[in-house]
């Protein structure tokens, strides 16, 4: 049943996480009961015609180019921020002291200063009713959340170790454009930030651990890159263009590091845009004293678990497929086999979003989760800056 109460939706940014979060708000309340009803009211991006655009797109009732009115105007309830992490802060400061909710893209901030400052406005807003949420949409699969349910059940035993990677191949080309996730400017950092923030997230969510240490290596592969004509002018490349040349990567294209958590278990991670072939690769694996989850984003529909108790002949990885009405948010979907893909995460975010507003929740994760994780990239960024971790072969 339709709920009644709408709730008035401003999105500022409108690029790849733009066009999964419209879908996000459009979907959710067409196949989960939700309490209020999301009304995707207005969309506000840098460039009048190409947000007017998106918004017909995407259905938006109204585009802006001043972000600002999504903050001030009284008929907006909520504003998801899923710009560049550059404006992050400002935003979401801006608007949680205004007293609307907030759902932020990740990382939450550039700096571990501009993720205390958005924690500190969401604690704030929250003593007035105000609810903040970090997009981390990998938690949101069933199979991420059923493997978090397992390991809390003890279906692995005892943690022995985590292994964490993020492979994706979008950077081979040493022609690819300087978007802005290469931009230390707009982005805070390069891989570390855009993929490592998904698996530190997402190992500490299936575990329920989170790191205290890490020693880290950060790598820039391909020092310069083509200024893309269409953006030079826009991320404060020079003068623009046709033909601007080439200028410096300033952010790391590969990011290694190892992890230790809260109760000492030892994670390994790895994160990189250069993994030739590899398109959308996160595996996460659990290693425990009495058995193994491993969960691949690119069969995202599957869990693959080892019974380490089970009888000698009878021992190997069992794919789960992670598709019964009684597993995590599938009853709103298809009946068993049907599967689920990228988009429903975010489906699924927007579902919990709304839940946690209207109940009075508090959205996990929060933006106290959010700089936490921010804690984590900052240290490894910290790490990779000392030299003295590695040690000669001699
Ligand atoms: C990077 O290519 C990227 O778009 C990330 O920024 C997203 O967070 C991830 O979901 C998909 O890959």
């Amino acid at each position: 049943m339709e709920a009644e109460k709408p709730l008035r939706v401003a999105m500022v940014g409108h690029g790849f996480m733009g066009a999964a979060h419209s879908q996000a708000w459009r979907v959710a309340p067409r196949f989960f009961d939700l309490p209020l009803r999301p009304e995707m009211t207005l969309l506000a991006g840098r460039d009048a015609d190409r947000t007017a655009a998106a918004a017909r797109k995407w259905g938006w009732t109204e585009p802006t180019t001043d972000w600002r009115e999504a903050v001030t105007r009284e008929d907006i309830d909520v504003v998801d921020i899923v710009t560049p992490g550059a404006s992050h802060a400002e935003i979401a400061v801006a608007a949680l002291d205004a007293g609307k909710h907030v759902l932020c893209e990740k990382p939450l901030a550039n700096t571990v200063e501009e993720a205390r400052a958005m924690a500190d406005a969401a604690a704030r807003a929250k003593a007035r009713g105000v609810r903040a949420m970090v997009g981390f949409t990998y938690r949101r699969l069933p199979a991420t959340t059923h493997a978090r349910n397992l390991v809390a059940a003890g279906a692995v035993g005892t943690v022995r170790q985590v292994r964490a990677v993020y492979l994706q191949d979008w950077l081979v080309d040493a022609d690819a454009p300087l978007t802005w996730r290469l931009q230390q400017e707009q982005a805070g950092s390069g891989v570390l930030g855009d993929l490592g923030a998904h698996i530190i997230d997402l190992a500490q969510y299936v575990t329920g651990r989170q790191l205290t240490e890490v020693s880290g290596t950060l790598e820039t592969l391909v020092a310069e890159r083509p200024v893309p004509d269409a953006a030079a002018g826009a991320v404060g490349l020079g003068a623009g263009g046709a033909g601007a040349g080439r200028a410096p990567v300033t952010v790391d294209d590969v990011a290694l590091f190892t992890g230790r958590f809260d109760d000492g278990v030892l994670g390994s991670f790895e994160a990189t845009r250069m993994a030739t072939g590899r398109k959308n690769g996160l595996r996460l694996e659990v290693s425990g004293s009495r058995g193994a989850l491993s969960f691949d984003l690119e069969d995202l529909n599957f869990l693959d678990f080892y019974d380490y108790t089970a009888p000698a002949g009878q021992q190997g990885f069992t794919r789960i497929m992670v598709t019964e009405p009684e597993h995590p948010y599938l009853s709103a979907w298809w009946p068993a086999g049907h599967s689920l893909g990228y988009e429903h995460g975010f489906v699924h975010q927007a579902k919990d979003f709304v839940e946690a507003v209207a109940d009075g929740g508090q959205p996990a994760p929060s933006f106290a989760d959010g700089l936490q994780v921010q804690q984590v990239l900052d240290a490894v960024s910290r790490s990779s800056a000392d030299s003295s971790i590695w040690t000669p072969v001699k």
